[in-house]
């Protein structure tokens, strides 16, 4: 009996892996996490969402729902929000596609990406 058993639980075990190499399939570029949205947020110490997708020519918004200043800045340089305090935003127009990775310079580990396609 306990054979069965094994047999079915690796069998549950194949399938569920199966399955989940059937979701990422060969043409997909998109990592998973990306979101799709012009809005984040600031907030505890994190951006969120931390990794979002965009189109050419869009507009994101940082807004800091914090209760301390942070601040959104480009590893590669292409955008500086100054410090953005509390209840205040920065907006960005993404006019070429890539990867936009930034951080809060003032708290290290606080980063995000903005991916343009
Ligand atoms: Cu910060």
């Amino acid at each position: 009996m306990r054979g069965v058993f094994f047999v079915f639980v690796l069998l549950a075990v194949m399938a569920f892996v199966s399955g989940c190499t059937d979701y990422q399939s060969p043409g997909e570029i998109q990592p998973p996490g990306e979101i799709e949205t012009t809005e984040v947020i600031m907030l505890n110490y994190r951006f969120l969402p931390q990794d979002i997708r965009v189109s050419e020519g869009y507009t994101v918004t940082w807004t800091n729902d914090d209760r301390v200043a942070h601040t959104v800045v480009a590893d590669a340089g292409e955008f500086d929000s100054g410090e953005v305090q509390p209840g205040e935003t920065f907006s960005y127009t993404f006019e070429e596609a890539g990867v936009f990775s930034y951080s809060c310079t003032i708290h290290p580990g606080m980063i995000g990406s903005v991916t343009v396609q």
